[in-house]
C-alpha cells in the first residue's frame, strides 16, 4: 500500500439535509478522542467548500448551488491530481456525495487516456442529472456529471441557461470528459433509486451487487467478483457511502435506507477491494453528526478505517 494522504472535502451544498459538511470534523474529533496517532499523524490537506452560499438564493434549482460545486471540483481535482501525481494514495474523507465527481476529474487528470474503474458503494445510484433529478440535489448526480450523461430522454425538468451554464462546466471540470464509461462501474448496495434511474442503469447495463446477493456468495467473494468485472480497467476508485450500510449502524446519515451492509460486511468489503493494487483512490461520505448521537457513524467509519489500514 502506497503512504495515504487524507484529503478533506466539507462540502454541504449537494444534499438536502445540512450538515454532511460536519462529517469530516466529527471523524477527525473522534481520532482525537480514540487517540488515533496513525490518522491524526497522516498528512492532510483540506479542500474548501463555500458553504455560505446556502445563505444566498440559488439560481440553480435543479441542481442547487451548483456554482460552488463547480468550484469546489475545481480545487478538489487539482489536490487529487497532485497527490497521485506525487505517488501517494488519496484518502478522500468528503461531505455530501456530489464531491465524488471532483475526484474522479483528478483521478482522470492524473491517468490521462487509461481506463478507470468505479466501485460504487451506496444505497443511492448517484447517476442523475440536473434534467431528471426529482430532488435537484447534486450528491444525486455525480456518476452523471462523470459519465458526462445527461439522459434526457427521462427529463422532467426545463434547466434554465445559468443552470445548462453550470452543468457543462461541472462536467469539464479537469478537461477530459467523459471521465468514465458506462462498463467501468459497478455497484454495491444500491437499494434506493428513482424511475429515471432504474430506467438507465438498466439501458447501460451497470451491475449492481446486492447486500443478499453479496451476503449469499460471501462478502469477500463479492469484492472479488467487482475487482473481475473491472479486470479491463487500468486504475480503479470506490466510493464508499456510509448509507451503503444499515440505519442500525448508525442513523448518522442524510439519506438512510434499511437492509444494508453491517460494519463488519463493509470493512471485508473494502479491505478486500483494496487489495487489489488498481485501487488507486479511496472516498468516504455523508456522515451527518448533525442527525445523530454520540458521533456513532463517525465512531463507525473510523472503526472501519482502523480495519482497513491496520491503524493503532
Ligand atoms: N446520496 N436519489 C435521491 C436524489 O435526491 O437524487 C437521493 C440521492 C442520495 C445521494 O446518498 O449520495
Ligand atoms: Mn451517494
Ligand atoms: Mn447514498
Ligand atoms: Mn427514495
Amino acid at each position: 500500500m502506497r503512504k495515504l494522504k487524507i484529503i478533506e472535502v466539507p462540502c454541504d451544498l449537494g444534499a438536502g439535509t445540512r450538515g454532511a459538511s460536519l462529517g469530516v470534523d466529527a471523524l477527525r474529533l473522534e481520532a482525537v478522542e480514540q487517540a488515533c496517532s496513525s490518522y491524526l499523524e497522516t498528512e492532510y490537506e483540506r479542500v474548501t467548500a463555500d458553504n455560505t452560499m446556502l445563505n444566498q438564493p440559488d439560481p440553480t434549482p435543479n441542481a442547487h448551488y451548483l456554482k460552488g460545486i463547480v468550484k469546489f471540483y475545481e480545487h478538489a481535482c487539482e489536490a487529487i491530481s497532485k497527490t497521485l501525481d506525487s505517488g501517494k494514495f488519496p484518502l478522500i474523507i468528503a461531505g455530501d456525495h456530489s464531491t465524488a465527481g471532483g475526484s474522479i476529474a483528478g483521478i482522470k487528470k492524473h491517468i490521462g487516456e487509461k481506463r478507470l474503474g468505479v466501485i460504487w458503494v451506496d444505497a443511492h445510484a448517484d447517476i442523475h442529472s440536473p434534467y431528471t433529478t426529482p430532488s435537484g440535489n447534486v450528491h444525486g448526480m455525480p456518476l452523471g456529471a462523470a459519465l458526462h450523461f445527461d439522459n434526457k430522454e427521462q427529463q422532467i425538468n426545463d434547466l434554465n441557461p445559468e443552470e445548462t451554464t453550470q452543468w457543462e462546466k461541472l462536467k469539464n471540470v479537469g478537461g477530459k470528459q467523459p471521465k468514465i464509461k458506462a462498463d467501468d462501474i459497478i455497484y454495491m448496495g444500491v437499494r434506493d433509486t428513482e424511475e429515471q434511474e432504474d430506467i438507465i442503469v438498466e439501458k447501460l447495463s451497470i451491475p449492481n451487487l446486492t447486500v443478499s446477493g453479496c451476503r449469499k456468495i460471501g462478502i469477500e467473494n463479492s469484492a472479488k467478483t467487482a475487482l473481475d468485472k473491472l479486470s479491463h480497467c487500468d486504475a480503479i476508485y470506490i466510493s464508499f457511502d456510509v448509507d451503503s450500510m444499515d440505519p442500525s449502524v448508525s442513523m448518522g446519515t442524510g439519506t438512510p435506507v434499511k437492509n444494508g451492509y453491517t460494519k463488519d460486511e463493509a470493512t471485508t468489503l473494502l479491505k478486500t477491494l483494496l487489495n487489489s493494487p488498481k485501487v488507486c483512490a479511496l472516498e468516504i461520505v455523508e456522515i451527518n453528526p448533525m442527525l445523530d448521537n454520540e458521533n456513532k457513524m463517525a465512531k463507525a467509519s473510523l472503526d472501519i478505517l482502523r480495519g482497513l489500514f491496520s491503524w493503532n
